[in-house]
């Protein structure tokens, strides 16, 4: 009898196989104890479907789904496999990819579209809670956006007014989601040979919301069944996302809340405090995180928190909110994408508000087991369960909402129930980077250019710059492949910039320190870190600012020496442990703008090989980017550093690093 309840018993998770950080493991064996599931369990109990992971599932009408594996010994002669429509694995799995681009480029589009409006509301001065705080990126922005910032009075050209700008470079940003003709104004920043790759490819975007839209209406039943042409729109709405949605969402927060520059904070669930109201900011869109970090910050609402017996407020974010909140305030980051169930079981999350994107369902089930007020805010991201809390939160009553919030997780300090058990684990991390802080810690105010990343570049020192992104995935081991991808590139001193939940990991793991330079740097790229005192992973802040690397890259181009296109540039993007439709999108994005990408995990094309031999050495042709995957997280990084020296020879600098690395030697030599 007892051996059948054991047999019954689900399986749990292996805290050491589920995750390599301590706090981590020591949160899922708590939660074992107390008898809550937690997605690492989960993933030992449901095992994926082998034809979805392949791509090769076609769910989009009613006579399917229609299932076509790959034969075993895979394909010998013609590919026959197709559903009942005739549709071809080809066909299925460029239909599936693309709509997974749809969702993602719909997600970070439409938080950009949110942020409009907000700055809409700002600049129409129909609020208090919001205005424009960097000036100077306001009239950056005002010039991508074709919108005037001088005026001529009498013969002479004056500054125009300043809320004139705004209100113009609102209408024009609104403008961008849904106009009827022409194509995105953005597309101009990106470097000119890039723009005439998109030309003669025909994928530049007419409008945002119109590519989602396209894609959505070829992949139904009986439309678009040429691969090469559908993932020709999936190219046209993941550039309306990387250069478009995500690229306006970054620049208009930039304006509304401040360009982030160079700051330290924390990271890991130890920043949560026992004798604190611990309140943890979940989701995205900073529009009501900002409030939040400001309503918590003032001392008549801290004393209201001391008159409930606590010592103060901690605020700490997890997913891209925390990244958010930590690039312009400093708030440190509590939890990746995997730990938030993890929060809640340290019995001292006092309240969790969230917005959209990444929230587990489970949070509510979760929140259940403890004190904790679960409160979703936004009218498109509800939950069913009856103990979460719904403060619709509206612009126009920011503060009143950000209050009511705050207020709720402080009265909610008394109430802990459960024995507070929060792991001690947290790490120092120096975040805030930027395009326009790197152009000043690796460029320097008078030349004003990324010069000294250039020559540093050319001269070998650094061998190539990578963008390291994106989430945790429940089917690998936590953190592991983002940590051992990003210290095999900087231990060959490749340049990492990050962002996402890699961001967060690599806080953890201590890598966001200029300290960390010294240990895990190869000697080109620990000198130059140590020289300008920066760590060799640059955080440049959430996934809708992976459109920063898109700029940072253009910026490289455009300071010289390293070819005409990003795609010459000795540069790399990876996703080690993916698991969105936004990592498509981006990793499509990156693709389209001449990035090799590499993706851990899987990828949705293994069962239609010509379908992915397509998104790899096709698109290549194009724009000079293409897909690559592999799960092995070393094999990974030396995919990347090995397409790093193929663009270091054909720009004729790979002599130049041979070099160098003889002069370190030497030097070490004369040293010892
Ligand atoms: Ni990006 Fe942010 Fe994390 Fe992945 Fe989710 S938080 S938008 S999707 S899981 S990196």
């Amino acid at each position: 009898m007892a051996e059948e309840a054991k047999a019954k018993a689900p399986k749990l998770a292996d805290p050491i196989a589920a995750t390599i950080d301590p706090a981590s493991q020591e949160m899922i064996r708590r939660a074992q104890e107390l008898n809550i599931d937690t997605v690492f369990d989960r993933a030992e109990q449901m095992k994926p479907c082998a034809i979805g992971v392949q791509g090769i599932c076609c769910k989009n009408c009613s006579m399917g789904p229609c299932r076509l594996p790959l034969p075993k010994g895979g394909i010998v002669g013609e590919d026959t496999r197709k559903g009942l429509c005739g549709a071809t694995a080809n066909t299925i799995a460029a239909r599936n990819f693309i709509r997974m681009i749809a969702g993602g480029a719909s997600a970070h589009s439409d938080h950009g579209r949110s942020v409009a409006e907000v700055f809409m509301t700002a600049a129409r001065k129909e609020t208090d809670a919001y205005r424009i705080k960097d000036t100077n990126k306001l009239l950056a922005v005002a010039e991508a956006l074709q919108v005037d910032t001088t005026v001529e009075v009498d013969g002479e050209t004056k500054d125009r007014d300043i809320d004139e700008i705004a209100l113009e470079v609102a209408k024009k940003a609104m403008n961008e989601w849904g106009k009827p003709e022409g194509e995105l104004l953005y597309l101009k920043r990106a470097p000119q040979a890039l723009y005439d790759k998109w030309t003669k490819a025909g994928v530049k975007p007419r409008n945002i919301d119109r590519e989602i839209v396209e894609i959505m209406h070829r992949t139904h039943m009986g439309v678009d069944q040429d691969y090469k042409n559908l993932i020709k729109q999936g190219s046209r709405a993941a550039i309306a996302d990387g250069w478009g949605g995500s690229m306006l969402a970054t620049d208009l927060q930039d304006i509304l809340f401040g360009t982030p520059y160079p700051l330290q904070s924390e990271a890991n669930l130890g920043v949560m405090k026992e004798d604190h109201v611990n309140l943890i900011i979940h989701g995205h869109e900073p529009v009501l995180s900002e409030i939040i970090v400001a309503v918590a910050q003032r001392p008549e609402i801290i004393e209201y928190a001391k008159s409930k017996g606590a010592k103060g407020i901690q605020l700490s974010g997890i997913c891209c909110t925390a990244n958010e909140i930590l690039q312009r305030h400093g708030v440190p980051s509590a939890a990746t994408f995997l730990q938030q169930e993890l929060a809640i079981i340290t019995g001292a999350c006092d309240a969790m508000v969230v917005d959209i994107q990444c929230i587990m369902q489970n949070l509510a089930n979760v929140a259940k087991c403890f004190h904790t007020k679960l409160i979703t805010t936004h009218p498109i991201a509800k939950m069913e369960q009856d103990n979460v809390l719904h403060i619709e939160f509206d612009e126009h009553h920011a503060v009143e909402d950000a209050e009511k919030i705050v207020k709720i997780a402080i009265d909610n300090f008394q109430n802990r129930r459960t024995e507070v058990m929060i792991p001690r684990q947290k790490a120092t991390q120096i975040a805030g980077f930027g395009v326009e802080s790197i152009q000043y810690h690796l460029g320097g105010t008078f030349r004003g250019t990324y010069y000294t990343l250039n020559d540093n570049i050319i001269n070998g020192r650094i061998r190539g710059i990578a963008g390291v992104v994106g989430c945790n995935n429940a089917r690998t081991r936590h953190n592991e492949a983002h940590i051992t991808v990003v210290k095999e590139l900087i231990k060959n001193d490749v340049i990492v910039l990050t962002t996402g939940c890699n961001a967060i990991a690599c806080a953890m793991a201590g890598l966001l320190t200029p300290e960390s330079a010294g240990v895990y740097c190869g000697p080109g790229l620990k000198e130059v870190c140590e020289t300008v005192g920066i760590p060799p992973v640059l955080h440049l802040g959430s996934c809708v600012d992976n459109s920063r690397i898109l700029l940072a890259a253009t910026e490289v181009v455009k300071a010289g020496g390293l070819g005409k296109d990003i795609s010459d540039l000795p540069a790399a993007g990876s996703a080690p442990e993916w698991m969105s439709e936004k990592a498509i999108s981006i990793g499509h994005y990156f693709v389209c703008s001449g990035f090799y990408t590499v993706f851990g995990v899987t990828l949705p094309t293994s069962g239609a090989p010509v379908f992915h031999d397509y998104i790899s050495k096709e698109l290549e042709k194009q724009f000079g980017g293409m897909w690559d995957i592999e799960p092995d997280p070393i094999k990974h990084a030396q995919l990347m550093i090995a397409h790093i020296d193929r663009k270091r020879k054909e720009l004729g600098i790979d002599k130049a690093r041979d070099r160098v690395l003889m002069d370190m030697a030497d030097r070490q030599k004369l040293e010892a």
